[in-house]
């Protein structure tokens, strides 16, 4: 039998969600796990370049957070497995798969790939492929917030920024660096550790002192928090409240969400060194079924409502793939376009 850690129990009873939440957070997991399928199956047609790391499994995350937000207008920083991270914020299917497909009419233009995932718009701040590169960033984004609204009087700087990373990541510098000057300076800035168990083929127990990260928060007086990351009304309570923590001056909160990826680290990885008790394990706490099954039993949804939200998202899916098939490639007299910031 495999030890797993214990996941933290969460009473559904305890969180009130309306019925429109309750569909807006089904649609988005269903989004995300349609599209990265998808992702996979054109991938081995040879649709894509590069690695693709996909993010199924661990969709709970994505949108118990991303969905506690300010759509638009709160940021979002994520990780080469950005795709799903990228779909939460609002940055369409169309423009997504045209990214993974390379071509201009994606949301970086063609430019990114499949790890550099952008948008303005959306205040999405990137994708990242260096392991903690986005925390920096992220960091600096709440900065920046918190420095419009207090020291230059903009009362409108109340954003809240949600910078996303993986268990590996929490074994960088930049890592405690960041949470030093967060906490220092109370910046409003979620640290969403997605603990995976796995950075490509490392055990995060194999790696890390104390694996229990949400611990390394109070060590800089911050708000830790583990919580269940299969379980998406627990993340949507858990991420609320540290909104309204940091919406409100109090501060950052370090949020590790127990989750786990159901295929390899990238596609081009075999996975065979995970094993199949484990996989398991975690196959049957699929976040959607679970999801799915708390709708049904509360009444917020009839069976028949998820499967027509099912429906409607594969034909988005499809018609995500159409366009990227049918956009053009970038036109390589506009190599050097796009490096720096354009006005429009
Ligand atoms: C600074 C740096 N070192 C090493 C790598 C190679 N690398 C790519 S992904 C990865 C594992 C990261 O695992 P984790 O942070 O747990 O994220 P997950 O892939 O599980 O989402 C490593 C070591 C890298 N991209 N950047
Ligand atoms: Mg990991």
């Amino acid at each position: 039998m495999v030890k797993e850690r214990t996941l933290p129990v969460f009473h559904a009873a305890s969180a009130q969600i309306t019925k429109e939440e309750g569909l807006k957070i089904y649609e988005d997991m269903v989004l995300g796990r349609l599209f990265e399928d998808k992702c996979a199956e054109m991938y081995y047609r040879g649709k894509m370049f590069g690695f693709v790391h996909l993010y199924n499994g661990q969709e709970a995350v994505s949108s118990g957070v991303i969905k506690a937000m300010r759509p638009d207008e709160d940021y979002v920083c994520s990780t080469y497995r950005d795709h799903v991270h990228a779909l939460s914020a609002g940055v369409t299917a169309r423009e997504v798969m045209a990214e993974l497909f390379g071509k201009a009419t994606g949301c970086s233009k063609g430019r990114g790939g499949s790890m550099h995932m952008f948008s303005s718009p959306h205040r999405l701040l990137g994708g990242y492929a260096f392991v903690a590169e986005g925390i920096p960033v992220a960091t600096g984004a709440a900065f920046q917030s918190k420095y419009r609204k207090e020291t230059m009087g903009d009362a409108s700087a109340d954003q809240v920024t949600a910078c996303f990373f993986g268990d590996g990541a929490c074994n960088n510098g930049q890592f405690f660096e960041c949470l030093n000057m967060a906490a220092l300076w109370k910046l409003p800035i979620l640290y969403v550790v997605e603990n995976n168990k796995w950075a490509i083929g490392m055990a995060h127990e194999r790696a890390t002192s104390d694996p229990e990260i949400y611990k390394k928060a109070h060590a800089f007086g911050m708000a830790g928090v583990e919580v269940d990351g299969m379980d998406a009304l627990a993340v949507y309570t858990v991420a609320k409240e540290a909104i309204a923590r940091a919406r409100a001056g109090e501060g950052p909160t370090l949020i590790e969400a127990l989750t786990y990826r159901f295929r390899g680290h990238s596609l081009a990885d075999p996975d065979e060194l995970r094993s199949k008790e484990e996989k398991e394990f975690w196959f049957t706490r699929d976040p959607i079924k679970k999801f799915a099954a708390y709708l049904t039993e509360e009444n917020l949804a009839t069976a028949e409502e998820l499967k027509d939200i099912d429906r409607k998202i594969q034909a988005v899916v499809d018609d995500a793939v159409q366009f990227a098939e049918q956009s053009p490639e970038p036109d390589p007299s506009e190599l050097y376009r796009f490096v720096f910031a354009e006005d429009e």
